[in-house]
């Protein structure tokens, strides 16, 4: 049979938050029925699918991440009826539809945690990680929380701590147990079957634990356990939900969360082909300014997973860490940058929403902070208009980002020089060319402060030289080439003179 690209490798995804993409129904909490009335926008702009952060229903102590009903919407967004009709109109317009699966852990106020915590001899007891502690007042191991404090909580009612890697209000689930592989690959279903594309698999390798739940080395005991558990217990487990997956037609895909440094920590979890379909690289997520850090990590990405065949993602900005632009000074020529190379990289990008607009995060004050994890910036609502609502009908949960005043939607695509509509250019450069799309990646020799790279497929070539620097730079490319897309404004369908101003990167064809 000869093999097709599936469309996930070709494709360029948009993840939303859904409490803060559009409120249709004046409870200043964004829902379902306001991303769908939004995806012209996307289909206008050129994204190929989008992933919602979680929609399910949830005591929200984690923003949904804390799941207490995998098979029905939270209220604050819709219902099923709602999330069927986003699911056809996005087919419809020819986006797909990825839903967050968060299978490391519930709420603490899912039946089967309720039942697991009323008794000892509960048949759901081992569902989750219950322990004796060390002694008396003391925890069963050194685990820390990712949100701070012990990873244990310790519960009156059948004298035993609770595992928790997130919040108390987030227990873990025990993969170990037959009964919770079943009962989640069962919300799987529930899902694949309505017709969802795929998943966006939360912290996945947290799922592999060894059993007996050994302490930390002592010099890791204070990091964060989410950034080093490795535990090859995951990798069976995976397969498992790779095969409920590729039991559907279509190619449904499951992109995994994996917060392990290294491009090389990241390529087991791709199995043989047979586990996750993707893995987010955060690598440049987690990268300074710098154009020698950015392609030390493209590089080492390359090595790492070009052999095997695993298909990379790239990712500059999500609901967890401040957005790209303000990390990068607040500088809208550096996100111009960043855009580039995202949307020119070999692999499958992921945009957070709003980042088209070129927004930075919102300032949110101590006391209208509602994160446990301190992450309400990047979480921002979205500003439609330039009215004083931004489109919205009711004062939104969290502040506007700090560029609302100016960077809506609505002015922005009015304006043909804006970073909105630089993505859309870039979005259609890549889905024009078969060597953005899927073309080799190789560096090319740069002046100082330039990244610059080639990609080619067949006798198809272009090249992304992209000045980071804060001085004009000449470069001199072997060849001569037209200037396909251009962060700044004129040059387009011009022959290239070299030249790139401070922050400054152009996508090239060959000439002629
Ligand atoms: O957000 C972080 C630091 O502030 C990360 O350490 C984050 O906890 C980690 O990336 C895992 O994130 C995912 O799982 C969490 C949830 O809070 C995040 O929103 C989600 O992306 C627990 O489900």
């Amino acid at each position: 049979m000869p093999h097709e690209t599936p469309w996930w490798q070709t494709a360029v995804l948009y993840q939303v938050y859904p409490r803060s993409f559009l409120d249709s129904d004046g409870d200043g909490i964004g829902d379902l029925a306001g991303l769908r009335s939004r995806l012209p926008y996307l289909r206008w702009l050129g994204v190929d699918g989008v992933w919602l952060s979680p929609i399910y229903r949830s005591p929200m102590a984690d923003f949904g991440y804390d799941v207490s009903d995998h098979c029905a919407i939270d209220p604050v967004f819709g219902d099923l009826d709602d999330f069927d009709a986003l699911l056809g109109d996005a087919h419809g317009q020819g986006l797909r539809v990825l839903l967050d699966w968060v299978p490391n852990h519930t709420s603490d106020r899912h039946p089967w945690f309720l039942q697991s915590r009323s008794d000892r001899s509960s048949p759901k007891r081992d569902w989750y990680f219950w322990r004796d502690g060390r002694a008396e007042g003391l925890p069963p191991n050194n685990w820390k929380a990712a949100f701070g404090g012990h990873a244990w909580t310790w519960d009156e009612r059948t004298g035993q701590w609770y595992l928790h890697l997130f919040l108390p209000e987030q227990p873990d689930l025990n993969w170990g147990h037959p009964g919770v592989v079943d009962a989640m690959h069962g919300v799987l279903r529930f899902w694949l079957d309505r017709g969802v594309d795929g998943f966006r698999a939360d912290v996945v390798h947290l799922i592999g634990k060894d059993e007996r739940l050994p302490d930390h080395p002592r010099e890791l005991a204070d990091m964060d356990l989410v950034g080093v558990h490795d535990h090859p217990a995951a990798h069976p487990l995976l397969r498992g939900i790779r095969r409920v997956l590729d039991s559907y037609p279509g190619d449904r895909v499951m992109v995994g969360e994996v917060n392990l440094g290294s491009a090389g920590l990241l390529a087991p979890y791709y199995g043989a082909g047979d586990e996750l379909h993707m893995v987010f690289n955060f690598s440049l997520l987690w990268a300074p300014w710098d154009p020698t850090r950015w392609a030390e990590r493209i590089v080492e990405s390359e090595e790492a997973l070009n052999p095997t065949g695993a298909w990379p993602v790239w990712v500059l900005s999500n609901h967890d860490t401040p957005r790209h632009r303000d990390r990068y000074g607040g500088s809208e020529a550096r996100a111009r940058v960043a855009a580039t190379v995202l949307l020119t990289l070999r692999g499958t990008p992921f945009m957070y929403a709003g980042e088209e607009l070129g927004l930075d995060d919102a300032e949110v004050p101590d006391g209208v902070r509602v994160d446990p994890g301190g992450r309400d910036g990047c979480r921002a609502p979205i500003p439609w208009d330039d009215g004083p609502g931004h489109g919205w009908p009711a004062e939104p949960w969290l502040p506007w980002p700090k560029g609302a005043g100016t960077q809506d939607a609505e002015t922005l695509t009015r304006d043909p020089g804006s970073i909105l509509h630089l993505y859309r250019r870039l979005l259609a450069a890549r889905r024009r060319s078969a060597a953005l799309r899927a073309g080799s990646w190789q560096l090319v020799d740069a002046p100082k402060g330039v990244l610059a790279y080639e990609r080619s497929a067949g006798f198809e070539t272009r090249q992304v030289w992209a000045n980071f620097g804060d001085d004009q730079v000449v470069c001199t490319p072997l060849g001569d080439w037209v200037v396909e897309v251009a962060t700044r404004d004129g040059g387009e369908g011009q022959r290239w003179d070299g030249r790139l101003a401070a922050a400054d990167a152009v996508v090239l064809r060959p000439a002629g």
